[in-house]
Formats: C-alpha cells, sequence, structure tokens
C-alpha cells in the first residue's frame, strides 16, 4: 500500500434523510464534467420516494478516480453507512442547516470519532437558511468529540446566501446555479465575520500543531500554501472536522467541497490499515458490499487496498470473469482495477461481505458485518404456501445484502419472525421480497412467548383403559401436581411402592405428562410446576408403555383446569438510550407502557445521553421504537434481554387468552 498513491479514492456520502446526499452526488458527477446517471431507481426507492440501498457512482476528476458511495439517510437503514464509512478514504457527513436536528447527526460523528475516519461537513440547503451558522455548529458541535471548523462563511444578500468567502486561501465565491462559483471582491460586510472565523480555524489548527501555535502567537500568519498542506495533514489524522456550505440541488458549493476531497483525502493506505491490512506486494482487496441483482445475479463489491485485480484472475479455484464499474445502474466491463478503485466481481458465490481476497484467496472476515441489535420485529409467512422454500433463499440473499436484517424461526410460537431496525426497513424488506423474488408475504405482529402455570395443589386419579378383543391397553395412576417457584422449571418423580407401576413405564408416564403440558388450559406451555406419580395399577398383559403415556396426558388434561391456571407474560430488561434532553419523555414511555423503571444514568461513553434501565413486558416493547424515535428526532434507541415471566392478570390476561382461545379454534 504505497503511501502516495491517491490517484483513485473513494468519499461516502452519509447523513440524515432527506439531507440531500443523493443530490449532492449527482452534482460532484456533474461538477466533474461527466453525465451522472440515475440514482435510487429500484422499485422500493420509488414505492418509499427515498434512498434505499448505497448508490455507487465513479468519476474522473482533474485527472484523479473518484468512487463514491451514497448511503441511505434513514436512521433504519444505518447499517449501510457503517459498512461504507468504514471503507472510506473520506466521509461527507451532509446535514441540514437545522440546530433542531443535531442529535441525527449522532450516529455518524460517534462511528467516525471511534475508528478516526476522516470527514467533513457539508451544510446542505444554504441557499433558503437564515440560520447563523455559527449557531448551527454550536449546537451541532455537542454530538462530536471533533472540533467542527468552520472553512467558509457565508455572503448574504438579504435572506439569501449568495456565495462564501474561503478562510483559506481568503477568496471569496459567488454562487451560480448548476455552475462553477464566480470568484469576487470580498463583499466589505463579510470582511470582519471572515477574519473572526479565520482566526478560529487557525486557533483549532494550531492546537495540534506547535509550530503554527508559535507563528499565531508571534502574529506572524503563515502563507495559504503552508495552511492547506498542514489543513490536509489534520484532516487525514481526524483531528477535526471542516465545515462547507452549499446547496446541492443548485450546484453551489460543490466545487469547493470536490476541491477539498482532492486535495485534502489520503489515499486508500489510510483505510486499509483501519481494517487491519497491511502492505504484502500482494494484491489485497475486501468485499464491502454483496448485491444480489436481478437476471445478473451476485455481485460482490470490492474496494481494492493494493496491487492490481485483474479480469480472468483466478479466485479460490474459480475465475473472475466480467468485472465492471458501477455507476449507477450502468455497469463497464474494466479489465483491470488498481488500488483504491471500487469494481463489482460477477458470479462468485464464495464471497461474502467483509471477505478479504489476498493474491486470490477468500480470508474470510466478519469486520463489517456486526449489526446493531434489533428493535422491530415482524411475523411473515409467503401467501402462497408454495413459495415457502423460494422465501427461504430470497431471505437469505435479503441478508447478504443488509446484515441488520435477520430471521428466526420461533419454535414456542411456531412463526418465522423477520428482526430488523423499524417498521420502514422491515416493510422495505417486504416489498423487495415480492418485486425481486416474486414472493408475496403476509405479516403480522409476533406473538409474545407468554406461558402458563399453576397456583394451587392437585391429585388426580387417571385410567386408561381399551379392551376391545386382543392385546388391550390398560394404565392406571395417581398423581400429584404442585407449583414451583418462577423460573424453577418442571420436575417429576416418583414414590412407587410395590411396583404398582412397574419401572419401566414411570418414564412414560413422565412423556406424556410433558406432552400435555406444551398446551395448558389457557392456551400455551406449561411452566414451573412438580408432578410426582404416588401409585397406580398395571395389567400383566394389557399395559404397555402407550397406555402410561395417555394415561399421563389425560391426568394432566384433566387436573390442570383445577389447579387455578395463571398466564405468565415475558419480562425483559431493557436498556433504552436517549440524548438527555429527552430523558423525561421516554420516563412517561415507559409506564405508559406497564414498564417498571429500574434507574437511569449518563450512557456510558456517549456524553449528553442517558440510558434508562426498566422491565418492560414483550408485547411493549414490540412498537416502542417508533414510539421512541418519534419523539427523540430519531436518536433513541434500545436494547432487550429477555429476564423473567411474570404473572399477568385482570383485563390484559383475558384479552390475550381469549385471542389465543379464537386462534386455537381457527
Ligand atoms: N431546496 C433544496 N432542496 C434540496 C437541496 N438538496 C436536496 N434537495 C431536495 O431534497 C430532497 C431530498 O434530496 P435527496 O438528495 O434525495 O436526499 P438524500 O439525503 O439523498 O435522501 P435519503 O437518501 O433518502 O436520505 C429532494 O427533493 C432534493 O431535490 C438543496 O440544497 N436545496
Ligand atoms: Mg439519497
Amino acid at each position: 500500500m504505497k503511501e502516495n498513491d491517491r490517484a483513485h479514492r473513494c468519499a461516502v456520502l452519509v447523513g440524515p434523510q432527506g439531507s440531500g446526499k443523493t443530490t449532492l452526488l449527482s452534482a460532484l458527477i456533474s461538477r466533474s464534467g461527466a453525465d451522472a446517471p440515475p440514482f435510487d431507481t429500484s422499485p422500493e426507492a420509488k414505492e418509499f420516494a427515498m434512498t434505499t440501498e448505497p448508490n455507487f457512482a465513479r468519476c474522473e476528476y482533474h485527472g484523479e478516480t473518484w468512487n463514491f458511495i451514497d448511503c441511505p439517510g434513514s436512521v433504519e437503514l444505518i447499517q449501510h453507512s457503517f459498512e461504507a464509512m468504514r471503507n472510506a478514504d473520506i466521509v461527507v457527513v451532509v446535514a441540514e442547516p437545522n440546530a433542531e436536528r443535531g442529535a441525527s447527526l449522532g450516529p455518524y460523528f460517534r462511528f467516525l470519532d471511534a475508528l478516526n475516519i476522516p470527514h467533513v461537513l457539508f451544510v446542505n440547503r444554504m441557499g433558503e437558511s437564515q440560520i447563523r451558522v455559527r449557531d448551527l455548529l454550536q449546537s451541532l458541535q455537542s454530538h462530536t468529540q471533533r472540533p467542527l471548523v468552520l472553512r467558509q462563511v457565508p455572503i448574504r444578500d438579504g435572506d439569501n446566501v449568495v456565495g462564501a468567502v474561503d478562510l483559506v486561501s481568503e477568496r471569496a465565491w459567488k454562487y451560480r446555479d448548476g455552475k462553477q462559483s464566480e470568484l469576487i471582491e470580498i463583499p466589505e460586510a463579510a470582511q470582519a465575520r471572515k477574519d473572526e472565523a479565520r482566526e478560529e480555524m487557525l486557533d483549532v489548527m494550531a492546537d495540534f500543531d506547535e509550530e503554527l501555535m508559535e507563528q499565531i502567537l508571534e502574529d506572524k500568519v503563515p502563507p495559504s500554501e503552508t495552511i492547506f498542506n498542514l489543513m490536509a495533514q489534520e484532516l487525514q489524522q481526524d483531528f477535526f472536522a471542516p465545515v462547507l456550505l452549499g446547496s446541492a440541488a443548485h450546484g453551489h458549493g460543490v466545487t469547493r467541497l470536490f476541491k477539498l476531497l482532492r486535495h485534502e483525502t489520503p489515499g486508500p493506505s489510510i483505510a486499509a490499515g483501519r481494517c487491519g491490512l497491511k502492505a504484502t506486494g500482494k494484491t489485497v482487496a475486501s468485499i464491502i458490499r454483496t448485491m444480489h441483482v436481478p437476471h445478473a445475479g451476485k455481485i460482490s463489491v470490492a474496494r481494492i487496498w493494493d496491487g492490481t485485480l485483474k479480469d480472468g484472475d483466478a479466485i479460490n479455484g474459480g475465475r473472475l470473469s466480467g468485472m465492471f464499474a458501477i455507476n449507477g445502474d450502468d455497469r463497464n466491463k474494466q479489465a483491470q482495477a488498481v488500488a483504491g478503485d471500487i469494481v463489482g466481481l460477477p458470479r462468485l458465490d464464495e464471497l461474502a461481505t467483509g471477505d478479504v481476497l489476498i493474491d486470490g484467496k477468500i480470508n474470510s472476515g466478519d469486520v463489517n458485518r456486526a449489526a446493531p441489535s434489533p428493535v422491530y420485529s415482524l411475523a411473515i409467512r409467503a401467501k402462497n404456501d408454495k413459495d415457502d422454500v423460494k422465501l427461504s433463499t430470497a431471505l437469505s440473499k435479503l441478508y447478504d445484502e443488509d446484515a441488520s436484517l435477520y430471521t428466526e424461526r420461533r419454535a414456542d410460537t411456531a412463526e418465522l419472525v423477520l428482526h430488523g431496525q423499524g417498521d420502514i426497513h422491515l416493510r422495505l424488506a417486504v416489498a423487495k421480497l415480492k418485486n425481486r423474488y416474486n414472493v408475496e408475504i403476509i405479516t403480522a405482529t409476533p406473538r409474545p412467548s407468554y406461558r402458563e402455570t399453576i397456583r394451587k395443589n392437585a391429585e388426580h386419579h387417571a385410567r386408561h383403559k381399551k379392551q376391545s378383543g386382543g392385546h388391550g391397553q390398560f394404565a392406571d395412576i395417581k398423581i400429584k401436581i404442585k407449583p414451583r417457584a418462577r423460573g424453577e422449571g418442571y420436575k417429576y418423580d416418583e414414590v412407587i411402592h410395590g411396583g404398582t407401576v412397574p419401572k419401566q413405564f414411570i418414564p412414560a408416564v413422565d412423556a406424556g405428562v410433558q406432552e400435555e403440558l406444551k398446551k395448558g388450559p389457557l392456551g400455551f406451555p406449561v411452566v414451573d410446576l412438580a408432578v410426582t406419580l404416588c401409585d397406580g395399577l398395571h395389567h400383566p398383559v394389557d399395559s404397555n408403555e402407550m397406555s402410561f403415556k395417555l394415561a399421563g396426558r389425560q391426568a394432566m388434561r384433566d387436573a390442570l383446569p383445577e389447579c387455578d391456571p395463571v398466564l405468565l407474560e415475558p419480562i425483559y430488561q431493557t436498556a433504552i438510550h436517549t440524548p438527555r434532553e429527552y430523558t423525561n419523555k421516554v420516563h412517561g414511555v415507559i409506564s405508559g407502557r406497564r414498564g417498571q423503571i429500574l434507574g437511569f444514568d449518563a450512557r456510558e461513553d456517549w456524553p449528553g445521553w442517558d440510558t434508562i434501565t426498566a422491565m418492560m413486558p414483550e408485547s411493549a416493547l414490540q412498537d416502542l421504537i417508533i414510539e421512541i424515535r418519534s419523539l427523540s428526532q430519531g436518536s433513541a434507541t434500545f436494547s432487550a434481554d429477555f429476564d423473567h415471566y411474570q404473572e399477568l392478570f385482570g383485563k390484559d390476561a383475558e384479552k390475550i387468552i381469549k385471542e389465543r382461545k379464537a386462534a386455537l379454534e381457527h
């Protein structure tokens, strides 16, 4: 990985939903002189009116190659941003000029800060904004550890932003729609603000550079060239994040951004190092994304870190055939790819996202795939039973594309449950199943794993007898049933004296009892009880295992309703994470959902955030994410682990039992 190879680089665009990332990508491509291809062309992107999968694009700018990845902004699709950012040489965080929405930038900033990824903040939609940029930054600053440093100040004309002064070159630019800005004299009105902001910028840079610090103290300001170089060095080390202003839709501030990318973005060796890859003189690439494209099949998107990957190269015994550059939906064959490039590798079945290719050998890895824990679930089934096999193949392809989506077959509720990051995320998956794999899906709210137990002892006598010619069936048993404490489970023993129930039939009674416990009088699995076989009778010829098993079942079926059965609901220990300003509201939500607050504390390593722990019924977690997101600018989240079962009485219990009965009769 050659330190100075900056010819092929990758910039990743992230930011909250609708902040203008895709528009900015198109503007960047157009500014390079190329025609921007259409993006967001999938049926789902159209249906949901948003970016639903990363857009890849490639262009040449001043003789250098730029690979762009434009990520979806929906917080429910943030896994795509995490996977892309890790592999970026620079990340452009696209924000709106809205101080209230700062919290929605938090997840990106935190990721970038934690991994030391060079990044720049692009404040979009500046044209219509009257916000004071310094107020905006002050508010956004609380969401990142890196100093946000203005690199430009706006030039205003009345309520409109019509240009910007660059603080390094001290040149003023007047915006022109869709074109490169026009160089103008710095307007008188912007002078003072420019001087002040430039001083602030140099002060931050001097914090990381003694020489500059000394020069500033001696009132000697270095030439622009030196500042440019220093800025590039400091950005590469992620000491601070420069802030640019613009308007993607009008092409304002786009050249300035592109120039910053060009001059200040490090070569791919920095990102390669972050991914744990060292220079070895071999051809090294990692798989940064997997796509399953109708008609084209599986595409592994690779970033080359070192060496040259050639079409026709051997890969794990197979052969790379048909490598291409990705530009929106266009796939242009490419004979070879060099360090920094992003290319599509078609139909290599063994490859998975996170894998590293070293001289054609696959080293599997999963660094990219650590997904956030699920916060929303749907029970799904194919509308047409015949589609079951198609559905499971399709689901595994969806998972290849998106590690934050996964399915679980729940034995106790007999449901196939799709887990993910929210309602949109899962509806999108369902739409993909229909559009791409032709599987229509019926969805339902998953059933919580209810149980039931008993509160009263009982003794019961049961006899199973069938004597209709030939060998008959005979078993006679007496059992005692006792409640046990929560979590103690089921226990079976016997106190048979004198062989009234012969030894070999004792386990058969247990088996019968357990079978009956699968569905108790309320319709749910029965837990936490002890059954003792106390006495019985047998017949020397007609008794057999089956008879004793059936007697066991019958004894339980008759006895359990008399044992005062009670519904048990699953309770989860839940940690809700929220920016502190919403902590009170979150408390209200927990109480409103029958939750029991255990306490709250500052969230570990998250300045300005709280974590509230509570015991919550499983049923209350189902749409919790929707409510806490809507009160917290989309930023609050939670994780939950099963803790215990708890008795549930009254109307809530009656409703559940009634629904269960109806479902069983159905
Ligand atoms: N007025 C104005 N509108 C803009 C600007 N940039 C983008 N838009 C509009 O905002 C809407 C959303 O823009 P997108 O570029 O799709 O936003 P995005 O960030 O890619 O959205 P997601 O990928 O879904 O998160 C579109 O209608 C754009 O035309 C801007 O600078 N000014
Ligand atoms: Mg977009």
